[in-house]
C-alpha cells in the first residue's frame, strides 16, 4: 500500500465552494476533511464529508447511453463516446440547418460543471444560438445581473469585518451554505449585529437581534419601508448621494407611496420594528447584506434586489471595509466572461434570444445597454458576473420548446441539470422536452430529466478533475483545486465534452485547448505561471482590493453614478424605480406557500441515492403551524395535498411552530431514484414544487420573468393515506429523521 497523500480540492456540490482536504491511498478516496481554515473548519458540511460515497455508489452512470426505445421508455444501449458524439454532432447540424442556431438550447448546472471553462457559452456563440439557461436564472446569477443596473457590479459581503449582518430570507446552516454560516458566527462573536428577515422563527432568527416575521413574498415591500425610514430621517450618507447617485428626487417620490402604515400592513411586521431595523442598518459603521435567493425567487424580485442595492449605496456601505465589496475581476487569471466570446454572437442572434423582448432584465438586451460602461471601469463589455448574465428566460424557453412559438427550439442539451424539476411549471418543461428532436443529458446518474434523453454522457466529479476556482467572477479570489483520483471507467468532464462536440462541428480552432490542464494554463498566463505551479504554491490567492475604487473610474452604470432611478429600465420600457406588487391572490388558496428551507443531506434534487441521506430524510415534508393544523384536523405525520391553482403536490404534515401562521413550507427537489423505470418521473410529478408553480405573466416577476417561489396562494387538503407509489419507498421506514432549522 502506498502512503495516504492529501490533495486539496474545492468541492463544487454547492456554489459557495469550500476547498476541502482529500485523502487519497492507491487511486482511492479515503475521506474528505475541513482544511484549517476556520471559515470552513469551523463547521463542516454533511454533504461534502458524503460526497465520496456518493460517487462510489453503483448507481452512478460510467457508460454513454443511447436510447433504443420510445423516449422515457428507459430502453438503452450502452455505445462508445465516438458513437455518441459524432451522431450527436450530426444531429445537431441537422437541427441547426433546419430551423437555425437558435432552435438549439442548453440548461447548465449554476456550480457543478463550472469546470466547463466558458465552454459550452463559448461554443454557442461561435454557433450562433443565444438560449442559454441555468439554475442561475433564479439563484445568484441573476441578482448580480440586476445589481448591474443599479450599482454596475455586484459586490461580495465582506463578512469578515463586518458590524452588521442583514440575511433577508437567507438561512445558512451548518449542513447549508456553511462557511457563510461560520463567519456570520464568527461576525456575532466579535459583537456584530444580525437582523434576519424571515416569516419562520429559522435557526437564523433564533440568533437575531431584530427577527422581522414578514408575510413570505413582501421583501420589496419591506425593503421601500427601510428606505422610507431611512429618508424620512435623513439617516443617508448625504455626501455620497449628492456626488455618487442620480434619481434620488425620483426615489423619494416613490416613497411617498410607501407611508409605514402600508408597509406594516403588507408586510404584518410592526412599524416600530420597521423603523428600529432601518435605523440599525443606517448607522452601523459597516454593514453587509448578503445575497439570498429568497428576493430571486418572488414576483417583485427585481424591485427587492435594486431596494437591496440602493440601501447599500445610500447608507455609505458600498466597497468599505466590512462592507461591500466591488472586487472587478481579477487580473491575474483569464476570466470565463472573456472566454465565453459573447461578442461573437451577432445583434440579429443576441435579438432572437427568448425573453429579449418580454422579460429582459438579465438578457441580452440589458447586456447590450451596459456593455461599454462594463468595458470602461471594468474592462471588458461582457462581465457576466455569477454566470447571470445574456441568459435566456427559462419560461420563454420551454413555451418554444414546447408550442414552438415564437419558433421552434428542437435540441436540448441539459448538463450536470435536474431541468425537469428546476424551474417552474414542471409539466410545460415535460412537453417541451417530449417535443425534442435531439437531447443530451450529462449527468452523474440517471434523474427523471436524463430517463427524457436520447443520449446520458457520464459525468466526472470535482474529485476527479483539476480546477482553480475564481467565484464565478464574482469575488478576486483564486482557490486551487487539485484532481484527487481519476475518474471511472469512461465517465468525462463537461469542458471534454464541448471541445471535442466544437472540433465535430468545425469549430475546433476556436476551442484548441485539448484537456482541462491546458485551459488552467492559459487561464494563468496573465499571472506567468502554469496551473501545477500555482496549486504547488498557493492554497488561495487574494487579490489586493483598493476601496472606494469608484473615486477613480466611476461605477459602470450609463451615468457613470449609483442608479436609484435606473436609466436602463426606463430605457426598455419598465419601471425604473422599485416598487412593490402584491403576488396574484385567491380565496381558494387561502395560504400563503413558500419553498425553501433547503434540506442538511440533500443539495437540491440530488443526492437521493445516498441511503444515508435518505434515512435523514426520508419523505417531503410540508411544514404547517399547529394552530393552522388544528383548524384543518390535521396531526403530524398526516399526508396531504397543497394545490396552487396550478397543480398539486403531496408531502407529510410536520408541525412546525416556527412557521408563521396562515403559511406553508413545501420542500423542492423530491423524487425516488428506485422509482425510475416504475413510475413516469420517478415521483418529481407527484412531489416536486415545480409542479405548483405557475409561469404566466401573473406569476413571473415583470423585468426579469422570474417564478415566485416564495409567497404564492395555496390551498391544503388531507389524503387518506401516503400515494400508492411510496409503498415501494425505500428507507422510510428504518429512518432517523433530523430536524432542519
Ligand atoms: N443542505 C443544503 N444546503 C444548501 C442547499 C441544499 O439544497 N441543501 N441549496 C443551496 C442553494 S442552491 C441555495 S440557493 C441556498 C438557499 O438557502 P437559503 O438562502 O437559506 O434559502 P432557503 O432555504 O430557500 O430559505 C431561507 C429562508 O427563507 C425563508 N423564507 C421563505 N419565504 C420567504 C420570503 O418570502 N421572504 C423572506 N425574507 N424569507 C422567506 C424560509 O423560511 C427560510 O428560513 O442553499 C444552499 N445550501
Ligand atoms: N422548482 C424549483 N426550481 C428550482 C429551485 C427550487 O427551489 N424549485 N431552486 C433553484 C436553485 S436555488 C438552484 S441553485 C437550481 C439548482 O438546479 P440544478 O443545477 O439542476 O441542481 P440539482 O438539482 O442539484 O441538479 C444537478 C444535477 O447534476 C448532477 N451532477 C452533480 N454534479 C455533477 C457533475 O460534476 N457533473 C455532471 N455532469 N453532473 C453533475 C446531479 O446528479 C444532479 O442530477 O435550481 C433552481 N430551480
Ligand atoms: S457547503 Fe458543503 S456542499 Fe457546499 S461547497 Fe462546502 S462542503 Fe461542498
Ligand atoms: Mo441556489
Amino acid at each position: 500500500m502506498s502512503p495516504v497523500e492529501v490533495k486539496k480540492a474545492v468541492c463544487t456540490v454547492c456554489d459557495i465552494a469550500c476547498q476541502l482536504e482529500v485523502h487519497v491511498q492507491d487511486g482511492e478516496v479515503l475521506k474528505v476533511a475541513p482544511p484549517s481554515n476556520p471559515v470552513v473548519a469551523d463547521n463542516f458540511c454533511f454533504k461534502g464529508i458524503t460526497a465520496p460515497k456518493l460517487y462510489a455508489l453503483p448507481e452512478r452512470l460510467k457508460t454513454p447511453l443511447r436510447r433504443v426505445g420510445e423516449r422515457g421508455s428507459g430502453e438503452w444501449e450502452e455505445v462508445t463516446w465516438d458513437e455518441a458524439m459524432s451522431d450527436i454532432a450530426a444531429r445537431l447540424k441537422r437541427v441547426v440547418d433546419e430551423h437555425g442556431p437558435e432552435a438549439f438550447a442548453v440548461s447548465t448546472s449554476n456550480w457543478n460543471t463550472s469546470v466547463e471553462m466558458g465552454m459550452g457559452r463559448r461554443f454557442m456563440n461561435l454557433l450562433g444560438s443565444p438560449n442559454w439557461i441555468s439554475g442561475v436564472a433564479m439563484c445568484m446569477g441573476n441578482t448580480a445581473a440586476v445589481n448591474k443596473l443599479t450599482l454596475g457590479w455586484f459586490p461580495w459581503p465582506d463578512l469578515l469585518n463586518t458590524e452588521l449582518v442583514v440575511l433577508g430570507g437567507h438561512n445558512p446552516r451548518k449542513h447549508s451554505w456553511t462557511p457563510i454560516y461560520n463567519l456570520v458566527r464568527q461576525a456575532q462573536a466579535k459583537g456584530g449585529k444580525l437582523i434576519v428577515l424571515d416569516p419562520r422563527v429559522s435557526g437564523q432568527a433564533e440568533k437575531a437581534d431584530i427577527h422581522l416575521q414578514l408575510r413570505a413574498g413582501t421583501d420589496a415591500a419591506m425593503y421601500l419601508g427601510w428606505l422610507r425610514v431611512i429618508v424620512d430621517e435623513q439617516l443617508y450618507d448625504e455626501d455620497f448621494v449628492r456626488d455618487w447617485t442620480v434619481g434620488f428626487d425620483a426615489l423619494r417620490e416613490r416613497l411617498a407611496e410607501y407611508p409605514l402604515e402600508r408597509v406594516a400592513e403588507i408586510t404584518g411586521v410592526e412599524i416600530a420594528k420597521i423603523q428600529t431595523a432601518a435605523r440599525m442598518y443606517a448607522g452601523a459603521r459597516s454593514a453587509c447584506m448578503p445575497w439570498s435567493p429568497t428576493t430571486d425567487q418572488q414576483v417583485s424580485s427585481t424591485s427587492a434586489i435594486r431596494c437591496q442595492s440602493i440601501l447599500k449605496a445610500i447608507c455609505g456601505h458600498l466597497d468599505v471595509p466590512g462592507g461591500e465589496l466591488m472586487y472587478g475581476f481579477n487580473a491575474e487569471y483569464l476570466t470565463e466572461s472573456k472566454l465565453e466570446l459573447h461578442e461573437a454572437l451577432s445583434p440579429e442572434q443576441r435579438g432572437k434570444q427568448l425573453g429579449y423582448d418580454e422579460y429582459p432584465a438579465f438578457t441580452h438586451r440589458t447586456g447590450e445597454l451596459l456593455a461599454p460602461h462594463t468595458e470602461r471601469v471594468y474592462g471588458h463589455a461582457y462581465a457576466n458576473l455569477v454566470m447571470g448574465s445574456y441568459m435566456a428566460n427559462p419560461s420563454s424557453l420551454f413555451k418554444a420548446m414546447a408550442d414552438g412559438d415564437p419558433y421552434p427550439v428542437k435540441a436540448f442539451f441539459t448538463l450536470g441539470n435536474n431541468t425537469l424539476m428546476s424551474y417552474a411549471n414542471q409539466p410545460r418543461i415535460r412537453e417541451g422536452l417530449m417535443n425534442q428532436d435531439l437531447i443530451v443529458a450529462h449527468e452523474l446518474f440517471m434523474t427523471p430529466t436524463a430517463e427524457l434523453a436520447d443520449y446520458v454522457l457520464p459525468g466526472d466529479t470535482w474529485l476527479e478533475r483539476p480546477n482553480i476556482h475564481d467565484s464565478f467572477g464574482w469575488r478576486s479570489w483564486l482557490i486551487s483545486s487539485e484532481q484527487a483520483v481519476q475518474p471511472p471507467e469512461n465517465c468525462r468532464s463537461v469542458f471534454a465534452f464541448w471541445v471535442d462536440l466544437a472540433e465535430r462541428m468545425g469549430l475546433g480552432e476556436q476551442m484548441p485547448w485539448k484537456t482541462l490542464e491546458a485551459m488552467l494554463d492559459h487561464r494563468m498566463q496573465p499571472m506567468g505561471m502554469s496551473y501545477q505551479e500555482f496549486i504547488d504554491t498557493y492554497d488561495m490567492r487574494i487579490a489586493k482590493h483598493q476601496y472606494r475604487s469608484y473615486r477613480r473610474t466611476g461605477f459602470g452604470t450609463p451615468s457613470g453614478k449609483i442608479e436609484l432611478s435606473s436609466s436602463v429600465l426606463e430605457e426598455i420600457g419598465f419601471d425604473p424605480l422599485p416598487y412593490y406588487r402584491e403576488p396574484h391572490r385567491d380565496p381558494a388558496f387561502p395560504y400563503n406557500v413558500f419553498i425553501g428551507v433547503r434540506e442538511d443531506p440533500y443539495f437540491q434534487t440530488g443526492q437521493r441515492q445516498l441511503p444515508s441521506a435518505r434515512k435523514m430524510s426520508p419523505l417531503p415534508k410540508i411544514f404547517v403551524h399547529p394552530d393552522d393544523a388544528t383548524d384543518e384536523g390535521l396531526v403530524a405525520g398526516d399526508w396531504v395535498n397543497v394545490s396552487s391553482g396550478h397543480g398539486s403536490v403531496s408531502g407529510v404534515v410536520e408541525l412546525r411552530p416556527d412557521m408563521l401562521r396562515g403559511h406553508l413550507r413545501v420542500p423542492h427537489g423530491w423524487w425516488f431514484p428506485e422509482l425510475i423505470g416504475k413510475l413516469d418521473g420517478a415521483g418529481a410529478d407527484q412531489h416536486n414544487d415545480g409542479m405548483l408553480i405557475d409561469d404566466t405573466a401573473d406569476h413571473l416577476d415583470r423585468e426579469q420573468g422570474v417564478p415566485q417561489f416564495k409567497g404564492f396562494a395555496g390551498a391544503l387538503h388531507r389524503l387518506d393515506g401516503p400515494p400508492p407509489h411510496i409503498a415501494d419507498v425505500l428507507h422510510q421506514k428504518d429512518a432517523t429523521p433530523v430536524l432542519f432549522t
